[in-house]
């Protein structure tokens, strides 16, 4: 059993791509925001216009669009708004040594210990961030936490008549369905507004039973380059 952990920052993250598991997919966009526990569990919420909370004054925010070097399935395509020829025309390299600088420097900025937090992210986010990362040669330290919502939320019982997709989430929680679904920072500020609503249980969970970033299978092995 590993000792509980009481992780000092919470790195939110969404991953859009070129389709699903079996498509081998390649990253079109990745978005990282990450906040502190106190800012996680300051209360009261204040809500927005429209009854979401309002995301904390306080988090760092990381947003990249990422030339995937294959082509996109026509419904990733169709949910995300990403192509391999607009991501290309508007000159957007593909995940190489910068990307991955980019992320390990973010991460390097928040406070310790660090937990990894991504909705059905033992699935899919987490095994795909590994392969993306290894082709590159690069690695997170192997004690990051990583916290799958999905399963947290079943295993707490948070979740509402429609389910335990983001969007049934959100929509159970505050009445309306989120915006800006299947892009990264969307989905990104859609998860965060849940885990605020929900912040004791989940951080509770995190404590005992987040996983450990080097545990973390790739999805795939890549072939080439
Ligand atoms: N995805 C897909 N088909 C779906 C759902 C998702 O190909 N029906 C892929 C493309 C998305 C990625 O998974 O960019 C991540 O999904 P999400 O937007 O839910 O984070
Ligand atoms: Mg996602
Ligand atoms: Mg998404």
């Amino acid at each position: 059993m590993l000792a509980p952990q009481d992780f000092q920052t919470f790195v939110f993250f969404d991953l859009e791509t070129t389709g699903l598991p079996p498509d081998r997919p390649r990253i079109t966009e990745l978005c990282l925001f990450a906040l502190h526990r106190r800012s996680l569990l300051q209360r009261p919420l204040q809500d927005d216009d429209t009854g979401a909370p309002q995301l904390p004054r306080i988090l760092d925010q990381l947003t990249l669009c990422i030339d995937p070097q294959q082509p996109v399935t026509p419904a990733a395509a169709r949910i995300t708004g990403l192509s391999q020829q607009g991501l290309e025309e508007n000159g957007k390299h593909g995940l190489d040594q910068a990307v991955a600088q980019a992320l390990g420097g973010f991460l390097a900025r928040q406070a310790p210990p660090l937990c990894l937090v991504a909705h059905n992210g033992y699935r899919y986010d987490f095994p795909l961030l590994r392969t993306e990362l290894g082709r590159v040669g690069a690695e997170l330290p192997p004690a990051t936490g990583c916290l799958d919502t999905l399963q947290a939320m079943k295993e707490l019982g948070l979740g509402g008549e429609g389910g335990y997709s983001l969007g049934a989430l959100f929509q159970a929680l505050f009445g309306r369905d989120p915006d800006r679904a299947h892009s990264a920072e969307g989905d990104v500020r859609t998860l965060v507004a849940i885990f605020l609503a929900r912040a004791p249980q989940l951080m509770g969970w995190a404590a005992g039973k987040a996983r450990d970033w080097g545990d973390v299978s790739p999805m795939y092995l890549p072939t080439t380059q």
